[in-house]
């Protein structure tokens, strides 16, 4: 699979010599949520292999980086009827310094929109993951904390 054909833009022309080009149409299986193709893959996995899911398919976590892209992502979340208590894993990790959010990337994050009382696991807990309603800090390797996986493109 070539991964760099996987994003769509949705091409209208203006004028003579200008095209207006904006991120709109995602491929079969992909939404559009908050400006990006998202997709939720609903099966409990530790967060490493949500990260490989999201490889697999020429994606990556999803990466929430606003207050408004929270409530549209967790919007998404409950349309796709995972259920309340399910929780999905995305992207940020203070795994290299406890306290410090990274993304995947190695970026400092600047919006972090963990719930009040959150983060509460210290260095036990080094993933963020977010349900309909929360953000949570949660361990990245435990079968028994697992959780689903929401890519982006
Ligand atoms: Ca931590």
């Amino acid at each position: 699979m070539l991964c760099k054909y996987r994003k769509y833009y949705s091409c209208a022309q203006t004028g003579t010599y200008s095209l207006l080009c904006s991120y709109q149409t995602c491929l079969s299986g992909w939404s559009l949520v908050h400006f990006s193709c998202r997709r939720l893959i609903p099966g409990s996995v530790t967060q490493p292999t949500a990260k490989a899911n999201c490889q697999a398919i020429c994606g990556h976590l999803a990466l929430v980086s606003s207050s408004g892209e929270l409530a549209a992502v967790q919007t998404f979340i409950k349309s796709e009827g995972l259920g309340s208590r399910k929780g999905v894993w995305v992207d940020g990790s203070d795994a290299a310094q406890e306290g410090v959010w990274l993304t995947s990337d190695g970026k400092v994050m600047t919006y972090i929109g963990f719930t009040r009382g959150q983060p509460n696991g210290g260095k036990n807990a080094n993933c963020m993951m977010l349900f309909e309603m929360e953000v949570w800090d949660e361990n990245c390797n435990r079968v028994d904390y697992s959780y689903a996986t929401l890519c982006e493109l």
